[in-house]
Order: structure tokens, then sequence, then C-alpha cells
């Protein structure tokens, strides 16, 4: 079961920047920063609110740290903005299983590493509407920081 909307990833060539622009903007803070090698990210969780279902909601800011990487593309091709939107569940292998069964593809076999210890994959965005989806397991309670 998907039980909540865990962030909204938007993609900017300048992180501080954007940090900038949301607190400015909106009062939002920075719950959290950090880089992500696998992903090719530096990173910042800005927190919304805390959710029922475990876990909470955040907009996520995305620098890319190569030009090889995911977001650097995304950046090429769109120009900064909203790259990907992520929910939450309980099991997300057990959530990208079912999905595969519907026809969508998963971009990982098993799930990685995301952000604050959190387990994740990706589904096609050419098979969600033009929208890059990711389901995020948050961690267990005790490591999350
Ligand atoms: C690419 N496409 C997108 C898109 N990225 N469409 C909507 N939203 C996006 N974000 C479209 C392109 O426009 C293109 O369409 C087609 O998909 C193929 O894209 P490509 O640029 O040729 O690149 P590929 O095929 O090499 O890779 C696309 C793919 C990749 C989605 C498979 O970006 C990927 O593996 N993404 C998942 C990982 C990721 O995004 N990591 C960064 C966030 P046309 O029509 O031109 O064919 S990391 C993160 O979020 C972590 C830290 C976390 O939350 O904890």
């Amino acid at each position: 079961m998907l039980t909540r909307i865990d962030h909204i990833g938007i993609a900017c060539r300048d992180l501080d920047a954007a940090i900038a622009f949301y607190r400015r903007t909106y009062g939002f803070t920075v719950a959290h920063e950090e880089i992500n090698e696998e992903q090719g990210v530096r990173e910042a969780m800005l927190k919304i609110n805390e959710t029922d279902g475990g876990g909470a909601s955040y907009l996520q800011l995305l620098e890319p740290t190569r030009p090889d990487s995911a977001v650097a593309k995304f950046l090429e091709k769109n120009g900064e903005g909203v790259h990907h939107i992520a929910f939450g569940t309980a099991d997300v292998a057990g959530e990208a299983a079912a999905i595969a069964d519907t026809g969508v593809r998963v971009l990982y076999d098993t799930p990685r590493r995301g952000t604050l210890g959190s387990q994740i994959t990706f589904l096609h965005p050419k098979d969600c509407g033009g929208v890059l989806t990711e389901l995020v397991q948050a961690p267990s309670p005790g490591t999350h920081s």
C-alpha cells in the first residue's frame, strides 16, 4: 500500500540558491542534507509535515554532482523544475513487485539506498504518463536522523 507523498524531487543547478529561495519564499528550512554518490546528487530535504503512516513529507532539492547523472541529464534537457514524485510505503520491494506485475517497468531489481537510509526504487517515466516515480520505504524508527 502507498501511504503518503514522501517527497517531490526538484532539480536545481545551485542547491544553496534553491534552499535560500524556499526559505525566503515559504519559510521552509533544511531538515537534512547529504551527498548520494550512487545517484550523483547533492540534496537537501525540507520537511513539510509528519504523516500518520510513518515517515514524513518533504521537498527534495537535487543538484547534480557529475555530468552523467540522471539529474544532470534532466537539467540539460528540461532546465530546473520538478524531477520526480515519490510515494511512501512500508514495503518497497513488495510494492515494486506488484506494480511490475501491471506492466510498468521498475528500474532496480532490488531497492537501493535513498535519503536518510531509506530504501528506494524508481518506475520508468515512459510507463507513468511522463512522470518519473519513486517508491520509498522510510528507515526504521531510530535510524532516522
Ligand atoms: C528522463 N525522462 C524523464 C525524466 N528523466 N521524463 C520525466 N521525468 C524525468 N525525470 C525521459 C527523457 O525525457 C527521455 O524521453 C526518456 O525519459 C529517456 O531519458 P534519457 O534522458 O535518455 O535518460 P536514460 O534513459 O538514460 O535515463 C532515464 C531514467 C534515469 C529515468 C531511466 O533518469 C533513471 O534511472 N532515473 C532514476 C534515478 C534518478 O533519477 N536519480 C536521481 C534522483 P524522450 O521522449 O526524449 O525519449 S536520486 C533520489 O531521488 C534519491 C537520492 C532519493 O530520493 O533518496
